[in-house]
């Protein structure tokens, strides 16, 4: 009996030291560990890696936020920023996601980024569905765009995105490092290189935004987004717009009232390609615009993207001279590609996308509209320059 239970705790000793052992010749973390050194600062996990020092870098970085399961998609975005352009610069690569980034996600995107990938769980506050939303009141308004045939109209988690990408992104502590970001989406491509900086042309030509697609939103997603715009800029706010500011790319001469005093076109930069100065986002005008629209509710019950909030915050509060088309990058978000239509400038960019294909000419692209309603901004400018002129008789 007692040589039976002895024969007991030993197999039992045996079993579990098995399990440990196994455990501790397979740490998870273990790849990460021995190929780069992790220091954890608050929430974010950086995982560092030697900058080559002769590069000039600005005081920029890329920004994804992600979900685990999109690690495909990731690592295949990655694979374009970096060949197309990164890989010469090593910028640092921000990972933002609301849940724990697995270690599989943290080990394979790590290694896959020329800079530091840094990971950042985002505090709760910043994404749950604020408690003064009626719950009841949003389930029926799902319903009711559902029923309309609206893109992820009953998607909650959808809302809470859009939300965190008009009004809190830059907000986490992380961002603080940084003057520039550049947004990079899972399955996005590039299919031209980018031989120069565009954090550096931001910061040289004084651009607070520059986008590679612009085209038209659902309206069904924003029916009060204007009118409560116009509200904050018209009535409450007119000291924040802008007097040169580009509301001519996105408003046009209507004889419909529906939104107000102006039409608005519809038209919004793609927020899922941008470079921006964060301090156009830190100004006291952009905080009191969001928390404006943020009171509605409408990021909930609507379906506000922070694509129009972006753009309308653009169009009414800053110059238009400040906001820059980056064009021929053969930038490809489903299902719309930019691609280059001048044969010399596709050739000396490799490019790889296909110039019939290209959305920017097609009717519902707003990228012509941007440049035309650029063109007659600067022709008024010119005119007003000469008109000063001539009234102080120079
Ligand atoms: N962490 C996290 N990221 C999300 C979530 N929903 C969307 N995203 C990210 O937000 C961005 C926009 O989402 P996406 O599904 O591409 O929207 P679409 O481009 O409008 O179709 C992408 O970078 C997604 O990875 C979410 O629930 N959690
Ligand atoms: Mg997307």
């Amino acid at each position: 009996m007692r040589s039976r239970r002895a024969l007991l705790v030993l197999i039992t000793l045996l079993v579990s030291a098995t399990i440990l052992g196994a455990f501790r010749l397979v740490p998870i973390d273990s790849f990460a560990l021995r190929t780069r050194t992790k220091i954890v600062v608050e929430d974010a996990v950086y995982f560092n890696k030697d900058k080559p020092q002769e590069v000039q870098r600005e005081n920029a970085t890329l920004f994804s936020l992600v979900r685990n399961e999109e690690l495909d998609g990731m690592l295949s975005s990655i694979n374009y920023v970096e060949t197309r352009f990164n890989k010469d610069y090593n910028y640092d690569w921000v990972f933002m996601n609301d849940q724990p980034f697995s270690e599989q996600f943290k080990t394979n995107i790590s290694s896959a980024v020329s800079g530091r990938a840094i990971f950042y769980r985002i505090p709760e506050q910043y994404w749950e569905i604020p408690s003064w939303i009626d719950k009841a009141k949003m389930e029926k308004s799902m319903d009711f765009l559902a029923n309309e045939g609206v893109l992820y109209a009953r998607k909650v988690s959808y809302r809470q995105m859009c939300r965190f990408n008009s009004g809190f992104f830059y907000k986490m502590p992380i961002m603080d490092n940084y003057q520039y970001y550049w947004r990079v989406e899972p399955y996005i491509r590039f299919e031209c290189d980018i031989p120069f900086d565009p954090f550096q042309m931001m910061r040289t030509n004084d651009y607070v935004y520059g986008f590679a697609m612009a085209l038209l939103e659902d309206k069904k997603t924003i029916r009060k987004l204007w009118s409560t715009s116009l509200e904050f800029f018209e009535t409450e706010h007119p000291e924040y717009v802008s007097k040169s500011n580009s509301l001519k790319f996105v408003t046009h001469d209507s004889d419909d009232n529906t939104f107000g005093s102006r039409f608005y076109n519809l038209c919004h930069y793609w927020t899922n390609f941008e470079i921006a100065n964060l301090d156009f986002y830190r100004t006291a005008k952009y905080e009191s615009y969001f928390r404006y629209l943020d009171k509605t509710g409408d990021f909930f019950y609507e379906r506000w993207g922070d694509a129009p909030v972006h753009t309308l915050a653009l169009s009414f509060m800053e110059p238009f001279d400040r906001i820059h088309y980056f064009a021929n990058t053969g930038y490809f978000h489903n299902p719309n590609v930019d691609c280059p239509q001048d044969p010399d400038i596709y050739d000396k960019l490799h490019c790889t996308c296909r110039p019939a294909q290209s959305f920017s000419p097609l009717p519902w692209s707003c990228s012509h509209r941007f440049l035309l309603a650029d063109e007659a901004e600067k022709a008024e400018v010119a005119k007003d320059n000469q008109r000063s002129t001539v009234v102080n008789g120079e």
